[in-house]
This record gives C-alpha cells, sequence and structure tokens, in this order.
C-alpha cells in the first residue's frame, strides 16, 4: 500500500501545477551594463520574445561583458556555444568582412540616415552575408555615433587628435581612418579598457554617449569632444543551432521581439544623448560641444580611395544617396 501513495501523491500533485511546458533557456550576451541601451534593448527583446512563445523560451541575459568581448562572444555564438549576443559591429568585420563598410568615418549623415540604411535593403542584405556565416541577425540594434575622450588636451580640430595613444575596436577600417588623424590606433577589446584607461596604457578612447555613461568613463576620462566621427551600428545575432530547432511560429516571435528590441534600443540612444553630455559635464569631463568637423572630413578623404577600392565605390555611393 505504502509504495502505492508515493505515485498517487505525484499525480496530485502535477495536477495541482497544471500542465507545464518544457522551457528552454536562451544564454544572451552584451557588452555594457543592465541600465545601458543594450540592456534596454535586450530586455525588451527578451521579454517579448518569451510572451510571443507563450513561455516555450526565457532569456538569462549575461551583461557587462560578463562572457568576454564582443569578439568572442561573437566567435561562440557562430560556434553555437553561447546562444546569442547584442553587440556592435566593431569586431564583426572580422567575421563577414562586407560588414565593415557601415564603419566608414562620416559615412552616415545622422541617426534617421543611418537607421533608414540598416534596416533598408542595404542592411538587408548585410544581414544575408553574416547568415551565410553563420551569424543570423534579427535586427539592427544601435551602439550610436562615435566620439573622442582622451586625458591630454580638448580635441577641437583632427590636428589636435595627432600622437594622441587612442584605443579603437579591433576594426582595421576605424584604426585607417583614424590615422588619418594622426591618431596611433590601438585595438584591445572593451572589457580591458577601462583599466587601460585608468593606468595610462592608453590616452583615449571614442565611443558613443549611451557607452562613456554606462561605463562610467569620466571616472578615467578628462575631455571629451563631440566628434561624432562613425555611426556604430549593432546587431541582435542567434546562433543558427538555435534558430534552425525553432518552429516557424516561433521564429516569427523571435524576429518580431527583435524588431521592438531594436526600437527600444535606439530611443535609450537618442534619450541618452540628450541628457547625457549635461551628466558627463557634472561627473567632471569638459566637454568640446563645437568642434571643427570639415578638419576631420579633409583629414579621412583620402582613405575613402582604399575604401572604394575594398567595398566598392558604388556601394559607398549607395548608403550616401538613401535620403
Ligand atoms: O558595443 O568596444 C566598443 O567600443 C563598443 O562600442 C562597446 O563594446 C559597446
Amino acid at each position: 500500500m505504502k509504495t502505492l501513495i508515493k505515485p498517487l501523491a505525484l499525480a496530485a500533485l502535477l495536477a495541482a501545477v497544471g500542465p507545464t511546458h518544457a522551457q528552454t533557456i536562451i544564454k544572451i550576451g552584451y557588452a555594457t551594463s543592465p541600465t545601458s541601451h543594450y540592456g534596454v534593448g535586450t530586455t525588451v527583446f527578451c521579454d517579448e520574445m518569451e510572451k510571443g512563445t507563450q513561455g516555450r523560451y526565457k532569456c538569462q541575459q549575461f551583461p557587462s561583458s560578463a562572457l568576454g568581448g564582443e569578439r568572442e562572444q561573437i566567435e561562440a555564438v557562430q560556434l553555437g556555444t553561447q546562444d546569442m549576443v547584442n553587440t556592435s559591429t566593431g569586431p564583426l568585420g572580422n567575421f563577414v568582412p562586407e560588414v565593415k563598410i557601415v564603419d566608414i568615418p562620416f559615412l552616415f549623415r545622422d541617426y534617421a540616415h543611418a537607421r533608414k540604411v540598416m534596416d533598408g535593403p542595404i542592411g538587408q542584405n548585410l544581414q544575408k552575408k553574416m547568415a551565410a556565416k553563420g551569424l543570423i541577425n534579427l535586427a539592427w540594434t544601435e551602439n550610436g555615433f562615435r566620439h573622442m575622450t582622451n586625458n591630454i588636451r580638448p580635441i577641437v580640430h583632427a590636428s589636435d587628435a595627432a600622437g594622441l595613444k587612442m584605443r579603437t575596436m579591433e576594426n582595421k577600417v576605424h584604426m585607417e581612418g583614424y590615422k588619418t588623424f594622426g591618431i596611433l590606433p590601438t585595438p584591445m577589446a572593451f572589457p580591458e579598457l577601462f583599466t587601460a584607461l585608468q593606468q595610462g596604457t592608453v590616452d583615449g578612447q571614442e565611443n558613443p554617449i549611451p557607452v562613456i555613461l554606462a561605463s562610467k568613463f569620466s571616472q578615467v576620462q578628462k575631455y571629451l569632444s563631440l566628434t561624432g566621427h562613425v555611426y556604430s551600428p549593432a546587431a541582435l545575432i542567434i546562433s543558427p543551432q538555435v534558430w534552425n530547432k525553432l518552429s516557424p511560429a516561433d521564429q516569427k516571435a523571435f524576429s518580431a521581439a527583435a524588431k521592438k528590441g531594436a526600437a527600444a534600443q535606439r530611443k535609450k540612444v537618442n534619450d541618452d544623448e540628450d541628457t547625457g553630455i549635461a551628466q558627463l559635464e557634472k561627473e567632471g569631463m569638459q566637454v568640446v560641444r563645437k568642434v571643427d568637423g570639415e578638419s576631420f572630413r579633409k583629414a579621412v578623404a583620402p582613405a575613402y580611395a582604399d575604401f572604394a577600392r575594398e567595398f566598392g565605390a558604388e556601394n559607398i555611393a549607395a548608403i550616401q544617396a538613401v535620403k
């Protein structure tokens, strides 16, 4: 009789909790804090994705580079050892060379232009190139226009940047472009950056306002110059090993959730830009608002011949022509 009770008790318990679906955990990583633009975009994606799949899938977030630098995380997603990453395109060109075209300095006029290009046929074509390399990009999220910070001097003209040892992303287009300003580019993974700035291993770095804010660079950087020299897209990438196991309905739910996440991330970028510069001044940074942008454009112009050879002049012109 005793042994009979146990199965009966278990059956009663299961009846009480109701039908349970097996729930799959999706591990997703990103470089900055949970309250940053990447955190906001990822959280909206996760909430919408869990709702859209009726709880069949649920995120486990790994913020603040917990799973490593962006290059490491992109590689892990490509190998299938990590499910998803919300990453800038900085290191992405090492896996999908064609994507580096969007990292050309002064290619995009403003946010409206950049978002139109990324969400339109040109961005969709780059997503196809990514898929061919085992990186399914569900949506172009956003990192933002990049600005320069350093500890040596205020940067107003391109010539002020000459001789500065600046950390760059692991991106050859950025490095070539910044060399035309006379910068000594030092490529480095993001998780090492704060310490490198603190110890003076590099004089400065360049990043969007949301990253400078979230990473508390005001604690280790004196000068901020609103150079806006590069637009930094970001991507919400899923491993084919996860994607290919999803039902068509769940793939639709993941895609719809990614678009909502991208919209939320872009809004956070704009919000951070509206309030972040005054915040950084309050935190002690000396901000150069009026940068001589023309001097930077003139300096980088000769490099466009190389970029045209690498990406095709017609492809660069097609991006510039988007209204
Ligand atoms: O994507 O490495 C960088 O400077 C990136 O902007 C940062 O990881 C956020």
